[in-house]
C-alpha cells in the first residue's frame, strides 16, 4: 500500500537507482533492484518524484538520452550529480568508505582520518545540495539517504532553504565513545542536526545518536521521549530522531521463490548435493560481514562434531564490491586462502566442505539458494539491518530453513526471538549453533520459520516507508 504522501518526493542518494550498461555500441538503462527502489517507485510515479544522485558512469555514456528513456519507462525523473575522478577517490572511496564506514561499524582499526578526504566530502555534499536547491519546489518532501550525504542538509540551510528536511541512515550509528575519535565530530553532528527528521535502523542507533549529540553539544537537549522517536531541541529547532527498521518486499520474494524457474534451479542444486544440508552465506565483499570468522566457525563445527563431515556444505556467495580499495583486496586474498586451507584439511573426493563463489548471482539463482538451503549463516560483525536475513526467510517457502543470525545485525531486534542468535567473534558458540541447526527437528524448524516469515510479512518495506513518511507529517 502506498503511503498517504501528498507532497512531491525528492530523494537524494549517492547513486541513482539505475543500472546503465553498454553492449557494443548500444547503451541501455534499467531501474536498479533492491528494496528501497521497489518501495519508492510507486510513490515516485504517483507524485511526480525526482531522484537525485551520482549516475556512476563515465562521460562516454549518452546520459541525457538514457535518463529521458528512464523517465518514459518508469514515470519519474532522475537528476544526475556528476562527480570527477578526484571526487570519487576522496569523497566516496576516502571519507565515506575508509572513514565513516569502518567507524560506524565499530571497526576503528580500518579508519583513515585524512583532512583532504573530509574537505572533499564537504565539497561534494555541497554539490548535491546545490542540485537539490535548483530542483526543489516549495513543499517538497526532501529526503536524503545514507552516510555519504550527511552534510547535504547543512549546506541546504546555508543556502537559505527552510523546508522540512528528512534523513535516513542505512548503517549503524556508533557509541559516543567511538564517534568522539572523528576529528570533525562537531561539524558532522551539527550537520545532522540541520535535518528535521533523522531516521535510524534500530533503537540502539537512535540512542547512540541522541547520547552523542547531547554529549558533544551542551546546548542540545532532549525535550521528550516516545516509543518510536525522541524529540531533541537544538537552538530554535526541534528535531525528531526516530528508528524505522527497513525491510524487504516480502511478497516479491515469496512469489519469486515459488516460481517454476526457481523451483527447477533449487531442485538442480540439491540433486548435486544429495543427502546433505546446505549452509548458505550471501554477502557483499566487506570486512564488516564477518566472512573469515564464519569460515573459521564452520571449520570448528567440523572439528567438534565429526558427524557433520560429508553431511553439510557451506555455500558462500561473495559479491565483488569496492575491489579497488586495498582492505577489500586483502580480504579477498584472505578468503581464498582460508577456503583453500579448510577444503584441503577436511575435503574428500566426493565432498567439498566450502563452496565459495565470488560473483553476483542472477536473481533466479539467488532465490534458488535461499529456497533450498536448510540453514542460513548470517554473521556480520556489525550491520545496519541486513536484508539477506529477511530475504532468506521470505524465500524459505517450504518453511524448513533455520536462520543463524549475528546479534550485531540490526535485523536481530526483530528476528532474534526465532533465529539462533550468535556472537560472530565466538567461534565455538557459532559452531554449536551450526550443529544445533543441523540437528533441529522438523517441527521446531517449521515453528521458528513460520514466526520469522509472519514478522517480515507484517513489517515489510512498504510499511517502513509509510511509517517514516507518516511520522514526518504527524504533529507531536
Ligand atoms: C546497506 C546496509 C542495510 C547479495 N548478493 C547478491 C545479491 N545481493 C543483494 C541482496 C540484498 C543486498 O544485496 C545486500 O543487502 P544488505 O542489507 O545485506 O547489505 P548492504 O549492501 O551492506 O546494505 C545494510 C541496507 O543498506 C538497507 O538499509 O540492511 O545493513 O549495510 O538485497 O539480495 N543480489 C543479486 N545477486 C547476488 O549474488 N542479484
Amino acid at each position: 500500500m502506498t503511503p498517504s504522501l501528498t507532497k512531491r518526493l525528492l530523494i537524494i542518494s549517492n547513486r541513482l537507482p539505475t543500472v546503465i550498461t553498454q553492449d557494443q555500441d548500444e547503451w541501455s538503462v534499467k531501474p536498479g533492484t533492491g528494496g528501497l527502489v521497489t518501495a519508492l517507485a510507486p510513490v515516485m510515479r504517483k507524485n511526480q518524484g525526482v531522484w537525485i544522485g551520482w549516475p556512476g558512469c563515465g562521460d562516454e555514456a549518452p546520459l541525457d538520452k538514457l535518463l529521458r528513456e528512464f523517465k518514459d519507462q518508469q514515470g519519474y525523473q532522475l537528476v544526475p550529480v556528476p562527480l570527477s575522478e578526484e571526487d570519487v577517490e576522496r569523497y566516496y572511496r576516502g571519507f565515506s568508505n575508509a572513514t565513516i564506514w569502518p567507524l560506524f561499524h565499530d571497526l576503528l582499526g580500518f579508519c583513515r582520518f585524512d583532512l583532504t578526504d573530509w574537505q572533499a566530502y564537504n565539497a561534494v555534499n555541497q554539490k548535491f545540495a546545490a542540485v537539490v536547491a535548483e530542483q526543489g519546489e516549495k513543499d517538497d518532501f526532501i529526503w536524503v539517504h545514507d552516510y555519504q550525504l550527511m552534510l547535504v542538509g547543512a549546506h541546504l540551510r546555508e543556502m537559505g532553504i527552510q523546508d522540512r528536511l528528512a534523513f535516513f541512515l542505512h548503517i549503524p550509528f556508533p557509541s559516543p565513545d567511538l564517534f568522539r575519535r572523528l576529528p570533525w565530530k562537531k561539524s558532522l553532528i551539527k550537520g545532522l542536526l540541520s535535518y528535521d527528521q533523522i531516521g535510524f535502523q534500530t533503537l540502539r542507533d537512535r540512542r547512540n545518536f541522541v547520547q552523542t549529540a547531547t554529549a558533544l553539544l551542551p546546548e542540545a537537549e532532549v525535550v521528550s521521549r516516545h516509543r518510536h522517536h525522541t524529540l531533541l531541541k537544538w537552538g530554535e529547532r526541534v528535531i525528531k530522531v526516530g528508528h524505522y527498521p527497513i525491510s524487504i518486499d516480502f511478497d516479491e520474494f515469496d512469489e519469486g521463490a515459488r516460481s517454476h524457474e526457481v523451483e527447477d534451479a533449487a531442485w538442480y542444486l540439491h540433486e548435486n548435493l544429495r543427502g546433505r544440508q546446505l549452509v548458505l552465506g550471501v554477502d557483499r565483499l566487506d570486512y564488516t560481514k564477518g566472512i573469515p570468522e564464519r569460515f573459521l566457525a564452520f571449520e570448528r563445527a567440523l572439528e567438534k562434531y565429526p558427524e557433520l563431515i560429508k553431511r553439510v556444505s557451506l555455500l558462500q556467495v561473495v559479491v565483488p564490491s569496492r575491489t579497488l580499495v586495498p582492505d577489500y583486496a586483502d580480504l579477498k586474498e584472505q578468503l581464498d586462502q582460508l577456503a583453500g586451507r579448510i577444503n584441503a584439511r577436511f575435503g574428500q573426493p566426493e565432498w567439498l566442505p566450502i563452496h565459495y563463489v565470488f560473483r553476483c548471482l542472477k536473481r533466479v539463482q539467488l532465490l534458488a539458494r535461499y529456497r533450498t538451503s536448510e540453514i542460513a549463516l548470517i554473521t556480520p560483525l556489525r550491520d545496519g539491518m541486513n536484508l539477506v536475513a529477511k530475504e532468506y526467510c521470505a524465500s524459505s517457502v517450504e518453511n524448513n530453513g533455520v536462520l543463524i543470525l549475528s546479534e550485531f545485525a540490526g535485523a536481530a531486534d526483530q528476528l532474534g526471538k526465532h533465529a539462533l542468535l550468535v556472537n560472530p567473534y565466538d567461534t565455538d558458540g557459532t559452531a554449536d549453533a551450526i550443529y544445533q541447526a543441523f540437528t533441529m527437528d522438523p517441527e521446531e524448524r517449521r515453528q521458528r520459520m513460520t514466526n520469522l516469515r509472519s514478522e517480515i510479512r507484517r513489517n515489510d518495506v512498504h510499511r517502513w516507508l509509510r511509517r517514516f513518511v507518516e511520522s514526518s507529517e504527524e504533529e507531536d
